[in-house]
């Protein structure tokens, strides 16, 4: 998690006690008065992660400007996003482990774990509305393309529609979006100028989207020690990642050579 970007990174001072500023931000935050509700809450943000979001929301914004008080906030309304959406996506995927531990909904039951997600998303939309018009806004439009990615995930693309051009829309929606809003919030409360806030959305996007597909690069290659989740995981439920629809598409090309190689590997994984 956290501590490991710390020991492996270089990055210097500021960062580090600027992260540690966000941690205990996120630890005060994700804090209820009420005994079930703190402990589910805290339950997969003490778990760990990578706090990925909340570094490029302080990259930003010392690239753009400087890390200032509200720079610190936006980061923590970003992991929480995060967490809150990860609450709900593994009760969709019905997912045994998240972050090395039991997902919430095997420990507590699903209604349990959609609340808790509610409720961090709550918290998140509070923090966020204390920021001003404009993150509000973003923090809108960053929800709604959360929910329409998964949406479209979960309806699969249309019967015309190139199943490659599909998975690219759906990870720009579920995941390049929080990660553009996390480049914005930095460039936009770090004082930057409006042409390198707007640049941060391209660039989110495409830093979401290398992302997600080391994840699932990751599905097939990675250790589950290091990853926390079990390899093959996507085979084996029929998820359909850009690796396996490349093979699809090069097995049904013109290239012969491709597509026998990709019709053998297809073999060993369909
Ligand atoms: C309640 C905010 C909210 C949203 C509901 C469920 C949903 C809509 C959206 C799902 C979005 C989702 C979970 C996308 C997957 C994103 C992704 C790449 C997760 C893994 O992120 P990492 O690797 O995980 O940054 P860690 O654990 O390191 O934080």
């Amino acid at each position: 998690g956290f501590e490991l970007i710390a020991q492996d990174s270089h990055l210097g001072p500021l960062m580090l006690r600027s992260l540690d500023r966000i941690e205990q931000r996120l630890a005060e935050s994700v804090h209820s008065a009420d005994r079930i509700a703190d402990v589910t809450a805290r339950h997969l943000l003490d778990a760990g992660g990578k706090r990925v979001r909340p570094l490029l929301t302080l990259l930003a914004a010392e690239v753009a400007g400087e890390v200032t008080d509200e720079v610190i906030e936006a980061a923590a309304v970003v992991e929480l996003t995060h967490l809150a959406s990860l609450y709900h996506d593994d009760v969709m995927d019905s997912a045994p482990m998240r972050r090395g531990v039991q997902t919430a909904h095997t420990v507590w039951g699903n209604t349990v774990a959609i609340l808790t997600g509610d409720m961090i998303f709550a918290r998140a939309s509070a923090m966020v509305s204390a920021l001003g018009q404009e993150p509000l806004m973003i923090q809108a439009t960053t929800f709604e393309r959360l929910v329409i990615g998964q949406l479209q995930e979960t309806t699969g693309p249309a019967p015309d529609e190139d199943p490659v051009a599909h998975y690219i829309k759906v990870l720009s929606g579920k995941t390049g979006s929080l990660i553009a809003a996390s480049g914005q919030y930095g460039a936009l409360l770090g004082g930057g100028p409006r042409s390198v806030v707007d640049l941060m959305v391209v660039y989110g996007e495409k830093v979401g989207l290398a992302f997600q597909l080391a994840d699932d690069i990751i599905d097939l290659t990675g250790h589950p020690d290091v990853s926390g989740k079990i390899r093959g995981t996507d085979l084996r439920e029929g998820v359909d990642t850009l690796p396996v629809l490349l093979l699809r598409r090069d097995a049904a090309g013109s290239d012969p050579a491709a597509a026998a190689s990709a019709r053998e590997l297809l073999e060993l994984v369909d």
